[in-house]
C-alpha cells in the first residue's frame, strides 16, 4: 500500500478525541463514548478510503455506527479496500473520571489480514524491541522478567510490569513482589500500557494480563509498528464464547502470535491520547475556541513513527466534520 494511510487515520482518531474531551471528567462514560463514536464515524466520510470494520462498537444489532461490517471512507476510483480496526474511546470510566490512559484508535490493513477478535477476554504480553524474542506467554513471569532485565541490562529490582488493576492479576502481582520488581497498576486502558513497553522513556519495560480482545488486536498493531512483541490467547468463558473461537478456527487456549493477530508488514497505525499516557499528552481545551491534541501516526511499511501535536479551532472543525 503505497499511500500513507495512518496521516489520514490521525484525523478521524483527533476528532473522536475532540469529541470524547468535551465529556472529560464530567462522569458521563456513555455520553463521552457515544460521541466519541459519532466523530470517528463522520470523520471517515472525509478519508478517501474503502474501509471494512472488522474490530468495532460491537454486531450489526446492537452498535448503531462503526459495527463489525459497516463500510466507511469516501470511496474514489482506484482506492485499496482495506480492514479497519476502531476504538473510538478505550477507557470510558476514565475520561469521566479525567483519569490517565484514555485513547482513541485505529488499525488499518490490506484486507484478511487482522484477527477479527470477538468480545471476550484474552490474556496478554507485550514488550518493547529489546525483548522481542525473549518473552514469551507461555513462559513463566519469573523467567521473563529475570530474562527481560538481562537484555534490558538492569537489575530485575528496576524492571517496571504494568498491568490492569484487577483482582484476577494477583497472581502475577504475588510473583513480581517474590522477584522484587516494579509494579504499576493502572485502572483501564490496556492499549497505551501495551505501547508504552516500546518507548524507553516511558519507564514501562513489561505488560501483561487480561483484558478484552478486540483492544488486542489494536494494540498488537502498534506494538508491530513500534518494532516490539505482542502474543495474545483469547479467553472464552462460555459455551458460546467457544463455539465463537471454534467457529473462527482457533482452537481453544492457541497462542496467537503477533502474525496471527496482524499479519504482514503493511499495518497503519494511528492514536490520540484523550488523557494523559506514558507517551503522549492528553486533549486540552483552552477555554477560547481552542484544543490541542498529542497523536501518533505510524506504519510497518516504513517503520516512521509520528508523534503529531495539533491546534483545532473548534468551531470550524465542527462545521467541516458536519
Ligand atoms: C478494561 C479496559 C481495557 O479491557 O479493563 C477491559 O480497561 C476489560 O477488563 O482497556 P475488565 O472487564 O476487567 O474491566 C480493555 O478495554 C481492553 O483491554
Amino acid at each position: 500500500m503505497d499511500k500513507n494511510l495512518a496521516l489520514d487515520l490521525v484525523r478521524v482518531t483527533e476528532v473522536a478525541t475532540i469529541k470524547a474531551g468535551l465529556w472529560l471528567g464530567k462522569g458521563d462514560k456513555n455520553a463521552a463514548d457515544g460521541a466519541a463514536v459519532e466523530g470517528m464515524r463522520k470523520m471517515f466520510n472525509h478519508i478517501d478510503v474503502d474501509g471494512r470494520i472488522v474490530i468495532g462498537e460491537g454486531e450489526m444489532d446492537e452498535a448503531p455506527m462503526l459495527y463489525i461490517g459497516e463500510k466507511v471512507g469516501h470511496v474514489v476510483e482506484g482506492v485499496e479496500k482495506i480492514d479497519i480496526a476502531v476504538d473510538p474511546l478505550d477507557g470510558t470510566t476514565i475520561i469521566s473520571k479525567a483519569q490517565d490512559h484514555a485513547i482513541a484508535v485505529i488499525a488499518a490493513t490490506p484486507q484478511g489480514k487482522m484477527l477479527h477478535a470477538p468480545d471476550m477476554y484474552m490474556d496478554k504480553i507485550a514488550v518493547g524491541p529489546k525483548g522481542k524474542g525473549v518473552v514469551h506467554l507461555d513462559m513463566p513471569l519469573e523467567h521473563n522478567i529475570t530474562a527481560l532485565a538481562k537484555v534490558l541490562d538492569k537489575k530485575v529490582e528496576d524492571v517496571m510490569v504494568v498491568m490492569l488493576d484487577r483482582e484476577r492479576h494477583q497472581k502475577h502481582i504475588d510473583v513480581c513482589r517474590k522477584l522484587g520488581c516494579r509494579v504499576k497498576l493502572v485502572s483501564d486502558g490496556d492499549v497505551t500500557t501495551a505501547m508504552a513497553t516500546c518507548f524507553e522513556d516511558s519507564n514501562i519495560d513489561l505488560m501483561i494480563g487480561s483484558g478484552g480482545a478486540p483492544e488486542g488486536v489494536l494494540a498488537a498493531a502498534a506494538v508491530k509498528c513500534l518494532g516490539g512483541d505482542f502474543q495474545g490467547r483469547l479467553l472464552p468463558e462460555t459455551q458460546e464464547e467457544i463455539e465463537r473461537c471454534e467457529s473462527m478456527g482457533l482452537e481453544i487456549g492457541q497462542l496467537l502470535t503477533m502474525e496471527d493477530l496482524v499479519a504482514g508488514d503493511e499495518v497503519h497505525f494511528a492514536c490520540t491520547a484523550v488523557t494523559d499516557n506514558d507517551f503522549l499528552k492528553g486533549i486540552k481545551f483552552d477555554g477560547h475556541g481552542k484544543a490541542v491534541t498529542e497523536s501518533i501516526a505510524m506504519r510497518t511499511e516504513t517503520g516512521t513513527i509520528r508523534t503529531i501535536r495539533t491546534v483545532h479551532i473548534l468551531d470550524k472543525k465542527e462545521k467541516y466534520i458536519d
